[in-house]
């Protein structure tokens, strides 16, 4: 019997999971580059969903499904009527997507429970390890929606009439599709006593600084809008220039707004133009319509309001100018968030105990930990991501990154587990 303290996950078996799982959507690049693609709810999405819950079954769990098709799986504590600790991420991708966005908080938090059971490990408070569905919001927005709804953010039925941006399939009829409307109520009628999630970083501060363990002190705050620009389609050589009421010209100025902006309002700004839609996108067409989406994010929210504030003023007068009309919806809005000082000095603690290098830092990235922080102390471990690099199919965390962050996780666990 191993000593806990000198307790260790099995590098090979997490690494060789996350294949597993990333063959699944496969993506594969001109230069060796291995990523996936499983937009929320779609077929590739249901294959992942398959393997994971088959591994969670074939580890004796009990898996529950709710109602927005969060999946939970339990290895149960010796006390029943403690809340059970929990950790988790996501297992849906963007359409770029690299293999640990995502699955290594997943497949880690699996390797945690099997590596438990394989040294008969009890703990007093059970361990769940989750998915939750829709967390990049790519296809279904907002990002992190299922978590969004399993802590009552959001109503389980509005969440099921939400729409896909590229089809606009109906998001409770594509769960129905894919087998995943489970019967657990949403949102949850109890929540776990804890909720640590361990995630790559997607960006290049901890490569950067040569340390293993990211300390994660909150997430940014993150606003999402979605503009319609009408104009008039015209024939692109016989309409002089004074007559064109062209959306295509203030989707760019408000593309090139919104990178000036960042550089206006300094360091933690950032904001992108990531999906733009002309209609009828024809090369002879002075486009009738363009649709995009304006991303801005910043750790504090009253630089993130006055963002958007600055971003809504240059729309307006862009479109007057241009005699456009612009309609806008939010599809996204989330507060930063800190987390739990307590858990954060516990993933620090444990990190240095088991030897790594650490740093504070808070989350570039949206994480379904940034909902969980509303109902339960909640904190994050970042690994590091090779060039900082993330929604990008060369995506890439060494094999010995995500050994120690899965081997921090599961001491975290451990001690808040009652091991
Ligand atoms: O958008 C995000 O930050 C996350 O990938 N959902
Ligand atoms: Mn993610
Ligand atoms: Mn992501």
């Amino acid at each position: 019997m191993t000593d806990i303290p000198e307790l260790r996950i099995d590098a090979d078996r997490l690494v060789a999971r996350i294949e597993a799982l990333g063959e699944i959507g496969a993506v594969l690049g001109p230069n060796g580059e291995r990523g996936s693609s499983r937009l929320a709810l779609t077929d590739d999405d249901r294959q992942g969903r398959d393997l994971v819950v088959t591994w969670m079954r074939d580890l004796g769990l009990r898996v529950e499904i709710d109602r927005i098709g969060n999946v939970f799986a339990t290895r149960e504590g010796s006390d029943p009527t403690l809340a059970p600790v929990m950790t988790g991420s996501h297992i849906d991708t963007v359409a770029t997507g690299g293999r640990f966005d995502g699955n290594l908080g997943v497949i880690a938090g699996l390797e945690v429970i099997e590596t438990l059971i394989t040294h008969d490990v009890t703990t007093e408070r059970g361990v769940t390890v989750a998915f939750f569905t829709d967390e990049e919001g790519a296809r279904f927005p907002p990002d992190m929606l299922g978590s969004l709804v399993y802590v009552g953010g959001l109503g389980v039925e509005d969440a099921l009439d939400v729409r896909a941006v590229d089809d606009g399939a109906r998001l409770g009829d594509e769960l129905e599709r894919i087998g995943y409307a489970g019967p657990r109520p949403a949102p949850a009628a109890a929540f776990p006593h804890c909720f640590v999630e361990l995630h790559i970083e997607q960006g290049p501060i901890l490569e950067d600084a040569g340390v293993t363990i990211g300390v994660v002190t909150g997430v940014q705050g993150i606003s999402w809008t979605e503009l319609m620009i009408s104009g008039r389609s015209a024939h692109a050589g016989t309409t002089p220039m004074r007559l064109r009421r062209d959306p295509m010209l203030v989707a760019a100025q408000i593309t090139s707004f919104v990178r000036d902006l960042t550089g206006e309002l300094g360091a933690d700004q950032v904001g992108t133009v990531g999906r733009l839609d002309a209609h009828p996108n024809l090369v002879n067409v002075v486009p009738a319509s363009v649709t995009l989406t304006v991303d801005l994010r910043n750790t504090d929210e009253e630089a993130l309001q006055l963002a958007e504030e600055r971003t809504r003023e240059f729309v307006a007068a862009a479109a007057g100018d241009e005699v456009v009309e612009v309609s806008q919806r939010s599809l996204a809005r989330f507060a930063p968030v800190e987390f739990d000082p307590s858990m954060v000095d516990a993933v620090e603690r444990v990190a240095r105990r088991l030897g790594h290098s650490t740093q504070r830092l808070p989350s570039g990235a949206g994480h379904d930990a940034q909902m969980l922080a509303r109902v339960c102390p909640t904190a994050m471990i970042f690994t590091p991501s090779v060039e900082g690099l993330s929604h990008n199919i060369a995506e890439l965390t060494h094999p010995a990154d995500l050994a120690a962050g899965a081997d921090v996780l599961l001491h975290v666990l451990l001690e808040r587990a009652g091991a």
